[in-house]
């Protein structure tokens, strides 16, 4: 497909953010139709089934716009309709390793992103004063005014959605501030998580870093402090067209640096217990998530995306041959990952 491609979305969604990286660095021709700003060029599209950003309108197998979303399938349908400067890594240990990454970054990193986002009064204030404006430059102070009233309100009341409570607070914060060490770290090794070039899982953190790095002023303050390695990157992944790639420009399957196994021991000290709590709280029908991490309490409501988000990554798991999986269990055995496959065979 050499034509254009429309989506959706804002500047203060991760996912679009997330979306947008991959376009540039894949060429991708896109459209980009900002929410309310744009909202007359909407009218004639189809309507998704669940109204998320971004939102893009791929011609289904009739040749017909759909409207779809969900960032992870879209990217690896945008594999299939535009071939080259992949994003997924040719290696089965590394595609998995990867696919395993971007859940992270999508599931668990954009906790911290709600988080601070919604529980600090200095960046609720500056989320109030900015999202609305995004969707119209020229609302008056008035207009504006009310627009904020509404999404502060609807969003600080969703908190306890993504499990963000005083309770949950400093798990959130001390995982959001070691991943940033842990990143920062691995550039030691290569720019990027599986090598020399970006894969699906760095424009996934690059999504959620380009509001908790850039955007929000506690998280930001966070990362100027601890990373400006990480800060610095944020800056780079935004638009990588112009960066010529290679096959070998992946890892060795083989010779994967330790700093990326250290972050898969944070993915495995924070996001698999409650990946693995969620999907059991929801197959009991019970009313509430609760699980430890570093001997603290995690309570939240159940999540069913998430336990599909564990289902599929257990089908990942299935597709890949013997040898691939014993070499997966190697590398994350002690990592605490190696927890979401203890039931399957
Ligand atoms: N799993 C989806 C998540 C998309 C998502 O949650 N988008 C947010 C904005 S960043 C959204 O549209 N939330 C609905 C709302 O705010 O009403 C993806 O990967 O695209």
């Amino acid at each position: 497909m050499s034509q254009s491609i429309t989506l959706r979305g804002a500047p203060g969604s991760p996912y679009t953010r997330k979306m947008l990286g991959i376009l540039r660095y894949r060429r991708i021709p896109y459209q980009l139709l900002l929410g309310g700003l744009f909202a007359d060029q909407t009218e004639h599209l189809p309507k998704p089934k669940v109204e998320l950003l971004p939102t893009f309108y791929l011609p289904g197998d009739d040749g017909v716009l759909e409207a779809v979303v969900d960032s992870t399938p879209i990217i690896r349908q945008l594999e299939v309709l535009y071939p080259g400067r992949s994003v997924i890594p040719e290696h089965p240990l590394l595609r998995f390793l990867d696919y395993l990454l971007e859940d992270y970054a999508d599931e668990w990193l954009t906790k911290a992103m709600f988080h601070y986002r919604w529980h600090y009064q200095t960046d609720i204030d500056k989320a109030g004063a900015i999202l609305p404006r995004w969707r119209s430059l020229t609302a008056s102070e008035e207009e504006i005014s009310a627009m904020s009233e509404l999404v502060k309100e609807r969003q600080i009341s969703r908190l306890h959605v993504v499990g963000s409570s005083d309770l949950t607070a400093p798990i959130i914060e001390d995982s959001y501030k070691r991943m940033l060490g842990l990143m920062a770290q691995h550039m030691n090794s290569a720019a990027f998580m599986f090598g020399h070039r970006p894969a699906a899982s760095d424009f996934g953190l690059y999504g959620q870093l380009t509001q908790l790095a850039c955007f929000d002023p506690t998280p930001m303050a966070v990362a100027d402090e601890l990373a400006a390695r990480v800060v610095a990157w944020v800056g780079v992944l935004e638009d990588l067209s112009g960066m010529e790639v290679r096959a070998e420009h992946w890892f060795e399957a083989d010779q994967l640096p330790e700093s990326l196994r250290a972050i898969f021991c944070e993915v495995g000290r924070v996001y698999v217990p409650v990946l693995l709590a969620n999907a059991e709280a929801i197959e009991n029908g019970a009313s509430s998530v609760q699980t430890h991490i570093d001997g603290q309490q995690w309570v939240q409501q159940p999540f069913p995306y998430q336990a599909k988000c564990l289902h599929w990554l257990r089908q990942e798991y299935m597709r890949l041959d013997e040898d691939v999986r014993g070499a997966l269990m190697d590398f994350l055995s002690a990592t605490g990952c190696e927890r979401l496959f203890d039931k399957v065979s």
